[in-house]
């Protein structure tokens, strides 16, 4: 491994915390949509945190991420504030696109964040474009695209598999695989032998892990990532998950068979980054603080946000393509 093992337990930690704190906003985001607080759709990541953070933890602050609808996590583990996500959330200045993206919409350019998108599967297509701007800058980093398993289905994902192969792109293909897409068992619908086998009818390198093993994420995340960055071109990798939670906020998951849910708790990562740490001496009490400080956090940027003012009317006709229409009482 190529971490040093004596600082293991700390760094993990580290990405433990990261967890907890998009946890806590994952909770956050559904309460203040069921409060009225949040417009438009909450898809909530909790029990699926292991994969951004243990893939993120591998990343660098300059390398690149794309998203899809369940994207606050990814923002969360790329670094963008989540200040100024549940800010966006709330639609009020100071969020991450100004209030007007929302939560299928978070993006930071400034981490590295380009976007996530309502669009199934249109990240696939955005992060080879980026990865061959990579290329052709001859910069030396990546970029890592999630998508769901429901995605892998729509043509963007074949496209960009084959342009990324073709050109042999510094692009990690992250497909976290929750088994459901929206209400549908996504192997019902998908012909062939999965998304591995997907991946490797195209002669891209894929591996199939345990998604909620944050350790087992880090790893194979650290050993793909140097592959690319080695000029190996495009690999993937599909973390198995669980979504503990409806596809949305509002979704009570009447689809799931009976005590399904509760039978994976035993298997969620939070609990199980938790039980490692204790094995490894994190007390029970460090533990607490950290859960306790993530909460607090999310708490009060919940408070920013209801005291963020709204955006200026104005502000609905900026930001757009189409700059060709004048802007009622901008005086142009
Ligand atoms: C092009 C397109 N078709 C359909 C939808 C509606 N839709 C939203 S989420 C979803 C299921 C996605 O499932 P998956 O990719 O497995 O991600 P998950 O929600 O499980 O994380 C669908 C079909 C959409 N957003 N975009």
């Amino acid at each position: 491994m190529a971490q040093d093992q004596a600082n293991e337990p700390a760094r993990i930690f580290d990405m433990f915390r990261k967890m907890l704190l998009i946890r806590a906003f994952e909770e956050a985001a559904g309460e203040n949509f069921f409060a009225g607080n949040v417009r438009g759709s909450v898809h909530q990541y909790i029990g699926e945190e292991a994969i951004a953070v243990g893939i993120c933890a591998n990343l660098r602050d300059d390398d690149l991420l794309t998203s899809y609808h369940r994207g606050h996590g990814h923002s969360i583990a790329k670094g963008a504030d989540p200040r100024a996500m549940m800010l966006e959330l709330f639609g009020r200045v100071g969020g991450t696109s100004g209030g007007k993206g929302g939560s299928m919409h978070i993006a930071d350019f400034s981490v590295g964040m380009l976007g996530a998108n309502g669009v199934i599967a249109d990240g696939c297509t955005i992060s080879v474009g980026a990865a061959q701007a990579i290329k052709l800058l001859k910069q030396d980093k990546i970029i890592v695209n999630f998508i769901g398993d429901g995605g892998i289905n729509r043509g963007p994902f074949m496209e960009a598999l084959n342009w990324a192969k073709v050109y042999e792109l510094p692009v990690l293909f992250v497909c976290e695989n929750n088994q459901i897409a929206a209400t549908t068992t996504t192997k019902t619908v998908t012909a062939g032998d999965g998304i591995a086998a997907r991946a490797e009818s195209y002669g891209i390198p894929a591996v199939t892990i345990d998604g909620n093993d944050l350790l087992l994420v880090d790893r194979t995340a650290a050993k793909l990532i140097s592959e690319i960055r080695g000029g190996g071109g495009p690999r993937l990798m599909q973390a198995m998950t669980y979504r503990l939670r409806g596809h949305f906020a509002h979704d009570k998951a009447l689809y799931r068979a009976e005590g399904e849910a509760e039978a994976a708790l035993e298997h969620e990562p939070v609990r199980r980054a938790e039980a490692w740490l204790l094995e490894q001496g994190i007390s029970e009490s460090e533990i607490t603080n950290a859960k306790e400080e993530a909460e607090a956090r999310i708490a009060q940027y919940v408070e920013d946000a209801h005291n963020a003012p709204w955006p200026d009317l104005k502000a609905a006709f900026t930001d757009v393509q189409d700059v060709g229409a004048p802007v009622p009482g901008a005086g142009q």
